[in-house]
Formats: C-alpha cells, structure tokens, sequence
C-alpha cells in the first residue's frame, strides 16, 4: 500500500490487528537521529525514543551497517553451535559492564524472567532455601514487562487484572521505602532469593527515589545475603546521565537485566549479567532461547554500545537533562505541577486545567512537531534520543511552551 493518509493505516491495524494499545493518532514511516517523519511528510522531535530504546537515535549509519553487514553473512545459528560472533561479544560486554558472564535474550521481559529463574536457582542451590520456597520481593508501582509470572509482580490493575492465577513466591513492598525492605527481610529473608527494582521507575511516571535509597537496598541485599537485582531496561545504557542508573549511587547489583537500548532500536535484544556464583547455577539444557544471542543481535548490540562510548551519550544525557528540566520550569503555568527525571528521562506531572489534561497537551505538540505520550493518566515522559543536540533540545522546550500557552488560551 503507498498511501499518504494515515487513516488507511490505522484503518488496517483497527480492522486486522489486536486491540492492545492506543497510540496517538500519528503514522510514521521515517526515522533519522532524534526525528521521525509521519506519511505525508511531516517532521516530529521523537521524545519517547520507543520507550528509550532509540538513545542512538533512529536508524544510526554505525548500527545500520553492523546490521547490514552481518545480515548479509549469518543471521541466526541457533545455540545448538557455535558461531563467530557470540563469544566475542560475551566478551565484549564482560570488558563493558564488568560481570563475569552474560546470558542474552531478546526481549526485556524475557530478561526478567531469566533473572527471576537465576535468582530461584541460586536460592536453592547457593542460599539453601527449601525447594519451592523462595521468594522474589518487588515495589509497588513496577514495570516489568507482560508475561504472567511478571505481572505477577504487578501492582496495576490494568497490567494484571484477568490474567490470574498468578504465580507464587511473590511479596511487593512500597518503592523508595528502605524501612520497608528491612522489615521484610527481618520477617522472612531466609526464603528471600531476590530483590528486583527499577532503579527509576519508568512506567510509573518517571518514579525518582530519595538520593541513597539503591545504596540502602543494596546494603540490606547484602547483609541478609538476597540478590540485588537491577532492571535497568529503561534506565541503563546513557539515558539517566550515567551509563547505568545505579552508577549514580555507585551499587553494583547482583544481577543486571538490560534492554531496549542495548539494541540501539533496531531488533530486540536483551542480557542478563551477573558473575560466576550466580550464573553458573544455570546449567546446559536448563535455560535458552531460540534467537538468544544470536549473530545479528551480537554485531548490533556491540555497535550501538560503541556509539554510546564514542558520543558520549551518557554525558551529554546529563547535561541535556538538566538544561531540560531548567527550560520547562521556567515555563509557568497553571498546567505544570512537576518536573522530575534525572539525565533524559523526565516527565512532567500535568494538573489538568479547564478540562485540558495530559492527553489534549500530547496532541498540542504532536501539532506542533513534537511526538510525547502520557504515561499514568497526568504524567507525560520526555525522554529523546540521547543524540539531540542543545539547540534542538531548545527548539523542542519552545515546542512545549507554545503547545501549552495554546492550551491555555483554549476554553
Ligand atoms: C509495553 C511501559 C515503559 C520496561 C522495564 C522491562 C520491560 C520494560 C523497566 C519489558 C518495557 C515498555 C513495554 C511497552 C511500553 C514500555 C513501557 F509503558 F509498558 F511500561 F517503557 F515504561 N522493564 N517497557 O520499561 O521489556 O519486554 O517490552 O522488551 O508493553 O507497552 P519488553
């Protein structure tokens, strides 16, 4: 179909394809740094960067030609033998994070599910704790992904509700709350194996806990010998500032879940990584997956993290961010609540006013050229690609301020 109006595509998606998202009415077909272009041609700052799994920007030239190259060459082996690009990637990423070994996936959630079994595992084959015993303890407010033992986890109706029965061996305790950690493994950290938190909580509305509260949980994680467990998907790979969001505290979790952006956007793939007491309880035959690993995601994940380290993107993350939430602040009005996030993942808390909510605003700026969308009803995340430029960042909070004096000017 070559169509420039959007309505025969979402036409299509709404006739032949699950009802599972509501996206903003926007159709693209181009996407290129920190721009995306929709069917007729109009051009948008992209400030959802697909959940921040485009920190590279779209279509990066250096991870494009990794794809193409190795594309033309080995796709997919499967595990069942060896091939040339997995264990210098292993590699690679041991010299880049530092564990002592990595176990690929490809999408976040199977990620998650993967540290969940290695943190079973090691409880009852390392901490001794009774065969179906363990736990796993969450926060409130969670994102962890969609499958059933994950929203297991969940503490929003709309991410579990009819998906029961759910899987057991689960406590969930309020987020940013050390105390409430510590009360819980005084109660039962004997069956505790895991500890599992978003270092910032992304879906929730660009959650930022209290400055210490990682270095407390991993304190507490290491006295009553539970893993520390880091699902840094959204969080890792430059986006907070720091090339890891628990860098800014300097913890080093037990195990480490990455995501999204370690693919640079361009096909799903995802780690595990951990060092030898925790990894090794996995044996041969007890854990795989079919595309895990495989040589395609190898040559585009050591791509787009040599593009984070030659750009900097991590720094410049950190500066952009502050010039971000400085910008929007001086913005005043009677919509603003809050401005919150650290490095390029922000969000601003609306108060919805003369009717005007989140939404409205989001359609305001996709208007106006800039692509956003709330999270939890009032909450709209910011977060670009990482390569924008401090100019485009301007011109993009201008976009922001206009969208939001029109909306006031709105009845
Ligand atoms: C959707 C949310 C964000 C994640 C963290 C694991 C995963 C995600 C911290 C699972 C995925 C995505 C999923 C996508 C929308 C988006 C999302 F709104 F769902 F919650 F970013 F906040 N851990 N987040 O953020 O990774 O299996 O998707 O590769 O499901 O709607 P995945």
């Amino acid at each position: 179909m070559i169509s420039q109006r959007p309505e025969d595509y979402i036409g299509l998606e709404e006739k032949y394809g699950a009802h599972n998202y509501h996206p903003l009415p926007v159709v693209l077909s181009e996407g290129k740094g920190c721009y995306v272009w929709d069917v007729k041609g109009k051009r948008y700052f992209d400030f959802l960067s697909a959940y921040s799994a485009v920190n590279q920007g779209h279509c990066h030239p250096k991870i494009v030609a990794a794809l193409q190259e190795q594309a033309n060459k080995l796709c997919l082996t499967s595990r069942a033998f060896y091939n040339d690009a997995l264990g210098p990637y292993e590699k690679y990423m041991h010299d880049y994070f530092g564990y002592d070994k990595i176990l690929p996936m490809n999408s976040g959630a199977e990620a998650v599910e993967t540290a969940l079994k290695l943190a079973r595992k090691w409880g009852y084959l390392k901490k001794g704790i009774p065969e179906n015993e363990a736990i796993i303890v969450a926060c409130n407010g969670n994102f962890h992904g969609r499958t059933i033992t994950i929203v297991s986890l969940s503490s929003d109706s709309e991410a579990r509700g009819e998906y029961g029965p759910y899987t057991p061996g689960i406590e969930v305790i309020p987020y940013n709350d050390a105390e409430a950690l510590s009360s819980l493994f005084e109660e039962k950290a004997a069956s505790i194996a895991g500890f599992l938190v978003e270092p910032i909580q992304g879906e929730a509305g660009v959650n930022v806990p209290d400055e210490g509260y990682l270095k407390q949980c991993d304190a507490l994680c290491k006295r009553h010998n539970v893993l520390f467990i880091a699902d840094e998907i959204q969080t890792g790979i430059g986006r907070t500032g720091r090339l890891l969001c628990c860098d800014h505290e300097d913890v080093r979790p037990d195990i480490l879940i990455l995501g999204k952006a370690l693919s640079g956007g361009v096909l799903p793939v995802s780690a595990v990584l951990a060092d030898d007491e925790v990894m090794l309880t996995i044996q041969p035959g007890q854990h795989g997956s079919t595309f895990g690993g495989f040589p395609l995601a190898c040559k585009v994940a050591m791509a787009a993290l040599e593009v984070v380290k030659e750009e900097n993107l991590a720094e410049k993350a950190e500066k952009l961010g502050k010039i971000f939430r400085d910008g929007v602040r001086a913005i005043k009005s009677p919509f603003i609540r809050q401005v919150r996030g650290k490095g390029l993942l922000n969000a601003i808390v609306i108060a919805p006013h003369k009717r005007k909510e989140a939404w409205d605003l989001c359609l305001e700026m996709a208007e106006s050229g800039l692509l956003a969308k709330p999270t939890h009803g009032d909450i709209i995340r910011f977060a670009p690609p990482l390569v924008i430029t401090e100019e485009e960042l301007m011109d993009a909070i201008d976009i922001i301020k206009e969208s939001i004096k029109s909306l006031e000017a709105a009845q």
